[in-house]
């Protein structure tokens, strides 16, 4: 099933947030009453299956050993081993920006706090991640065992409580009445609210038959979410009356265009208006670069050439799905003002200082916007009236040490329509920020996040799921990469 949940806008024709029952799911499923394989841990595995989970990323331990039968017995499913966590989580990160979800399989403590900083990681950049843990035999809950790969202490609950905080929704299964409705909540609402969940399964249960799992599971169908009508009409006419008044109006992507899914209608809204358009370094990867009137990346007084002046000297600028940080900010020393501002947030849009408007979907509200703006190429024309080419580069000296401006002069001539960049924290960032990428080339990094180590995790899950790219999304599933 594609859900296409993760990728910049997310599968043609599909209303923002629709996950669809594939059609031709029969409506008399096998049924397995009474059976061997009425089994927890068959129907963890046929969910993952369903929702377009093909890889879990895992490190076996004694406490999800059973569980990684079950995962390795599924048909559809490759259990892919991974030297430590940390890598296994950052390779379910990685496949979860590309499919749209991806899984982690760990054990209990010693493996989930391994895999915490993944999972936070995950959750800052709103990625459906389902983080699966073997946990405490559920006979040894309620007494006063001390378990091995625990820091010593007879309380089950130290797993739990770290990943509180970086998950938005635990499932401890611990009996296997309710275990079939817990497994079914983290996974629909990981998908629902794009974020990771964990799911703790006690290492007795994944092989016990129960009568709960005696069906094949009926695929998810989750309702999409859609704008509020006439909260869409009244934003729609507030910013259109903001912006038209507007002399030299911009549009800059942010990085929730992912989350919202709604890199397809950036890019038409930037036709149709005229705009010139930036991206936030955030964002870099998520908007074509080789759009007609694209002026390269907004940050501040680091932006590219010529791009801080035309965005901070227009008199209105639209910033779709910003997040403005520390660092996305050049430590808050932006020259924006909130007042010549349309903010728009995956389901919020507010215009100058006021009004504001919920309950929109990002996607409908660009869409809509396009088909009422008046053109305006005025700020494009000022950039090409600024702009000047750069400068070449010294060529190297016989014997002269390599030099970074060298080196990214050479990545910068690899890149093509079939390549990615995955860009590692630390001054890879800095650097890779200036490479243009041409069409079709991905772009991934974590800059919310920003934990070194990420990109080696998500380069392990390069082939099984290489990067989209903003201006050929469907390339996510293209094998040349
Ligand atoms: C998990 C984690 N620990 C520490 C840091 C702080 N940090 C940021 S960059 C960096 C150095 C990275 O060194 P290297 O990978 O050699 O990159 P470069 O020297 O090219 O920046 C560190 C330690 C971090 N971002 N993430």
């Amino acid at each position: 099933m594609e859900t296409g949940i993760g990728s910049v806008d997310g599968p043609k024709g599909a209303p923002s947030g629709a996950v669809a029952c594939p059609a031709t799911f029969p409506a008399s499923a096998p049924t397995f009453v009474g059976s061997p394989h009425a089994t927890l841990g068959r129907h963890l595995a046929r969910r993952l299956v369903q929702i377009g989970v093909s890889d879990v990323f895992a490190v076996p331990g004694d406490f999800n050993l059973t569980l990684l039968d079950h995962l390795i017995a599924e048909p559809g499913l490759r259990l892919v081993g991974c030297c430590n966590e940390l890598n296994a989580g950052y390779a379910a990160d990685g496949y979860a920006r590309a499919k749209g979800v991806g899984a982690c399989a760990v054990t209990f403590t010693v493996g989930g706090l391994s895999v915490l900083n993944a999972i936070a990681g995950a959750y800052s950049e709103n990625l459906p991640l389902i983080c699966i843990v073997g946990g405490p035999n559920s006979n040894d809950y309620g007494t006063n065992r001390i378990l091995h790969h625990t820091i010593g202490l007879p309380d089950f609950s130290q797993e739990l409580r770290c990943f509180t905080p970086v998950t938005c929704y635990q499932a401890v299964v611990n009996n296997l009445d309710d275990a079939h409705e817990q497994i079914d909540k983290a996974i629909s609402t990981a998908l629902k609210e794009s974020k990771p969940v964990y799911i703790s399964v006690s290492c007795n249960l994944p092989a016990v038959p129960h009568p709960t799992f005696s069906r094949d599971p009926v695929p998810y169908f989750l309702a999409p979410r859609m704008s509020n009508q006439m909260s869409l009409e009244a934003a729609v006419e507030a910013t259109v009356a903001f912006l038209d008044k507007a002399v030299k109006p911009v549009m800059v992507a942010g990085p929730k265009l992912r989350v919202a899914k709604a890199g397809t209608a950036f890019a038409e809204l930037a036709d149709a208006s005229g705009y010139a358009v930036a991206t936030m370094p955030s964002a870099k990867g998520l908007v074509a670069e080789t759009l007609p009137r694209f002026l390269g990346t907004y940050w501040g007084a680091v932006s590219t050439a010529f791009c801080a002046e035309i965005v901070e000297s227009a008199d209105a600028y639209l910033f779709a799905g910003p997040i403005f940080n520390d660092y996305s900010s050049v430590g808050y020393s932006f020259l924006l003002k909130k007042e010549k501002a349309v903010i728009v947030q995956p389901d919020r849009v507010t215009v100058g200082n006021g009004p504001a408007f919920g309950c929109i979907m990002m996607k409908d509200f660009l869409t809509e916007l396009g088909k009422r703006l008046k053109k305006n190429t005025t700020a494009y024309e000022n950039y090409k009236r600024i702009w000047v080419p750069e400068g070449h580069l010294p060529e190297s000296e016989p014997g002269e040490p390599l030099r970074v401006n060298v080196l990214f002069k050479h990545i910068q001539k690899m890149l093509t329509g079939d390549s990615a960049v995955i860009a590692e924290t630390g001054d890879s960032w800095f650097n890779c920020q200036k490479l243009k990428l041409p069409d079709g080339c991905g772009y991934e990094f974590q800059m919310q996040y920003g934990s070194i180590g990420w990109s080696v995790g998500r380069c392990s899950a390069m082939r099984r799921a290489p990067p989209t790219s903003a201006s050929s999304p469907a390339s996510a599933t293209a094998a040349s990469r």
